[in-house]
């Protein structure tokens, strides 16, 4: 909650201030976000609205019967004060509220669930303890895919659908900014519907419990102009260059039981498909930028960085540790 002040961020709890990259009430890049922000604040200023009215009546209860007592300190006789009334004007008044939000949520659900005639992208995403999985087909050449991890690109304009999956445990896909939640099932496929209007970065986060790291499960949505996503795409489709050297070596030896790099023998499914590695934002699910630092922090001790994490520490000396970073940053 970045430049928040305290009572506005308890206030909104959740919703955030503008900079905050979960919130959902600010910063919407999409048709559905802002449907779901409207819908945010609406219902928030009627709930405190309703809040007000409720301490008022209370505040004015208090005040009459403390005046009655004192006027007559002797009197415990129950009397008639009317007081169905209150309970006729009070359901009076609050039904065509409650039916309203009611009408207004069930509209608002159904604008954010319709799928767009036809998909512009089709994007596949696993969910795994505690990382993304994200894989793009191409309808012409069906055998054909990407694997990327934890940065789910798509081209802005473009209704994209995302159809969702869980390879272990039950995750939720949530991009606060862009669309609603959508439960990751393992032996099930959720769609939903991401369209970004306008270029950026907006941050993703499991919304399901899912154990140990489920808090530093994050991704990163990029949306890029389509002329850009295309270029992406292009450098996505081409296998890692290969580099003979000894950190090559080493990542063969050690790491590829578990990591694909496209194009050489490591074709391990394990763990995230590292051939373009280099190009994405952040490392382990959002947790460290992509540096030189903090790829040698990730490898020198994986277990302190994210504990849990089913990356085991793998033992490399100082030397061989810097030949495999320098691996990393050449898979571009
Ligand atoms: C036992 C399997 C296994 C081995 C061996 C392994 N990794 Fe990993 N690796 C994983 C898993 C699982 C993750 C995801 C961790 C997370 O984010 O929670 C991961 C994550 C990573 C990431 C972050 C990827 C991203 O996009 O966020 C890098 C980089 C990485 N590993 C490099 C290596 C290197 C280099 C080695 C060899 C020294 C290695 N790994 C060995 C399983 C493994
Ligand atoms: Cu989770």
């Amino acid at each position: 909650m970045r430049g928040c002040r305290l009572g506005v961020a308890g206030l909104l709890a959740l919703g955030g201030c503008s900079g905050a990259p979960l919130g959902y009430m600010t910063g919407s890049g999409s048709a559905s976000g802002d449907i779901l922000q409207q819908i945010a604040w609406g219902f928030s200023t009627i709930a405190v609205g309703v809040t007000l009215v409720i301490v008022i009546l209370i505040g004015a209860a208090i005040a009459v019967s403390v005046r009655r007592a004192r006027r007559e300190p002797d009197s415990s006789v129950a009397r008639e004060t009317g007081g169905l009334n209150f309970i006729y004007w009070g359901v009076g008044l609050s039904m065509p509220v409650l039916i309203a939000m009611a009408v207004w949520n069930f509209i608002a659900t159904r604008a954010v669930a319709k799928a767009p005639a036809a998909p512009g992208l089709i994007v596949e995403v696993t969910g795994h303890r505690w990382w993304w999985e994200i894989r793009y087909r191409d309808p012409g050449e069906p055998d054909y895919v990407v694997t990327t991890a934890n940065q789910l690109v798509i081209p802005t304009g473009v209704p994209v659908r995302i159809d969702l999956t869980s390879g272990d445990v039950i995750h939720d896909f949530w991009v606060p900014k862009l669309g609603p939640k959508m439960d990751m099932i393992p032996g099930r496929t959720n769609v939903t519907w991401l369209e970004a209007r306008d270029a950026g970065t907006y941050r993703g986060q499991c919304a399901e419990y899912c154990g140990l790291e489920h808090a530093r499960m994050a991704f990163a949505v990029t949306a890029l102009a389509p002329p850009a996503f295309a270029r992406w795409m292009a450098a996505e489709r081409a296998p890692a260059s290969l580099p003979d050297t000894r950190g090559q070596q080493l990542f063969m030896a050690s790491c590829g039981a578990c990591h694909t790099v496209r194009g050489t023998g490591a074709a391990g499914i394990y763990g995230p498909d590292l051939t373009h590695f280099a190009s994405r934002p952040t490392i382990a699910a959002g947790l460290l930028p992509n540096s030189v630092a903090a790829r040698e922090r990730w490898l020198a001790e994986t277990q302190t960085v994210k504990p849990g994490a089913l990356m085991p520490q793998v033992e490399l000396g100082d030397a061989d540790r810097h030949a495999v970073v320098r691996y990393l940053g050449s898979l571009r």
